[in-house]
């Protein structure tokens, strides 16, 4: 391992170790954005995990979970959604993200449809304000719906991790940082 590896690995355990993770449950009723369940503010470095529920069994099981959050800075938000049978074919989430007025940003259906694997995952860069993510099913006879019809009789953890955004002063420093090592490694190989 040659030392600019080394550094990269060091700087990825630090951020890995400084990361801040809590856990919740689903509460009901957060069947609409109005009655989303309230997941705080999210910082940098922070993972925000939801164990929710999606069962036709229970009063609004069958019904979209909307979650909401606000940032107070710029950040590269990403969001899971994982089920027990996702990966083997089995259950569908969808996941969406809606501004603070409603309107669909981005989604996911599925992480990989050709493999199998129709869990669901979205990395999305949002600036300060208050956001709301929803979970719900994959309905075959509407694309990207988000009226709660759909696949469904799921439990599910939804994971929201919060990284910075780079700011183009560090992509600048950054590269210059590459340009000397380079200059180095190619006068030590000169020598
Ligand atoms: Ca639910
Ligand atoms: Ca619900
Ligand atoms: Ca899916």
């Amino acid at each position: 391992m040659n030392s600019i590896k080394k550094a990269i690995c060091i700087a990825a355990i630090a951020a890995s170790a400084g990361a801040q993770a809590s856990g919740t449950f689903e509460a009901e009723s957060n069947d609409t954005i109005d009655t989303a369940q309230n997941l705080g503010s999210l910082v940098s470095g922070s993972e925000t995990n939801v164990f929710g529920l999606r069962f036709d069994l229970l009063e609004g099981g069958s019904s979209v979970d909307y979650y909401k959050f606000s940032t107070a800075s710029t950040l590269s938000l990403t969001f899971s959604v994982a089920t027990k049978l996702g990966p083997a074919g089995g259950n569908d989430p969808m996941v969406g993200l809606f501004s603070s007025s409603g309107t669909l940003i981005d989604m996911n259906d599925d992480i990989d449809s050709f493999n199998l694997n129709y869990d669901s995952l979205l990395t999305r860069s949002v600036s300060a304000g208050t956001y709301y993510v929803a979970v719900t099913g994959y309905n075959e006879d509407v694309d990207n719906d988000f009226s709660g019809a759909g696949d469904k009789n799921w439990s599910y953890v939804l994971s929201i991790s919060a990284a910075p955004v780079p700011e183009p002063e560090s992509y600048a420093m950054f590269l210059a940082g590459l340009g000397v090592i380079g200059t180095v490694a190619r006068r030590r190989k000169a020598g």
